[in-house]
């Protein structure tokens, strides 16, 4: 059943990204925002200055844990609360996500994202996935190979209030630039989206990204579900843990249980039964 209007299609296509409103109703944004506070007390894998960009440590509590609006991006976040987990597949979001992508999927990664208000950020963009997978670009009819659903919990209005800001169009077409030179959310082309508390943007990993600066007064607290399709590595699995057993059947899958012990083969050929499994539909066997 298609679950995206023809504009939204069309956004996807050439934009590059789709705005969902009210994806979360309040007392979920109100949940998942308390939850991000008390996590920032908890161990987890968060960027340091001993790390190279892109690149995450363990750390026994965010240095500034007990600010709520200061910056904090932690990795892996299943592991803390059920919350997290229930996201992994949320219908309102997984529906277009499986629709853009295809039933050959993993989620790759898991993020919970703070951007402080400062001047002392200037915000940066980038495409997702590293140095190699920027290089690759599908066309406009292909499924991604990869893309995110962030999830906004403050409003954002108005720009440079850490806005998540986007190139539209540039999954298609890439932006010249070098190491030095990379556009700047302040570049001409880009655009700081604006978006309420609940909101959730869907984008390629090939999109030019990346958050405003912030001088809202105020921290910007986003949730971040990064998906893959199978063949590519993901970026959190050897870190996922200790999940496995609270999961659904369809969430073991997308975590990278393929139902049996690791051979060659696996990610690259799916199992008989991943359609079924992903779109939690009875295996025709069982059905007949
Ligand atoms: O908006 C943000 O804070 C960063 C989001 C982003 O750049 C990403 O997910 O790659």
């Amino acid at each position: 059943m298609p679950t995206l209007t023809d504009e939204q299609r069309r956004q996807w296509a050439v934009d590059g990204y789709i705005h969902l409103k009210g994806a979360l109703d309040p007392r979920e944004v109100a949940l998942y925002s308390e939850l991000i506070d008390s996590i920032r007390h908890q161990p987890g894998w968060e960027p340091t200055p001993d790390v190279p960009r892109g690149h995450y440590a363990w750390v026994e509590r965010n240095p500034t844990a007990d600010d709520p609006n200061s910056f904090m991006d932690r990795r892996d976040i299943m592991g803390y609360a059920q919350p997290f987990l229930d996201m992994v597949d949320r219908p309102n979001v997984f529906d277009r996500i499986l629709e853009l992508m295809g039933p050959y999927i993993v989620l790759s990664m898991t993020q919970a994202i703070v951007r402080a208000p400062t001047t002392e950020f200037a915000g940066f963009t980038h495409t997702d996935g590293g140095e190699a997978l920027r290089r690759i670009r599908v066309t406009e009819t292909s499924k991604p190979l990869a893309m995110k659903a962030l999830y906004l919990l403050t409003d954002v209005e108005g720009t440079d209030c850490g806005n998540f800001t986007v190139f539209p169009g540039s999954h298609l077409r890439q932006i010249p630039f070098d190491c030095d030179a990379a556009p700047t959310p302040h570049t001409p082309g880009a655009v700081q989206l604006g978006g309420e508390a609940g909101d959730c943007y869907l984008f390629s990993h090939a999109l030019w990204h990346g958050p405003a600066p912030n001088h809202s007064g105020k921290g910007r607290k986003t949730l971040l579900y990064n998906y893959a399709q199978m063949f590519l590595k993901t970026y959190d699995f050897p870190t996922m843990t200790g999940v496995m057993d609270s999961c659904t059947p369809r969430q073991r899958r997308l975590l990278g249980d393929l139902g049996h012990d690791p051979r060659p083969g696996d990610y690259f050929y799916v199992p008989d039964d991943q359609e079924e499994v992903i779109y939690e539909q009875p295996r025709a066997r069982q059905a007949a």
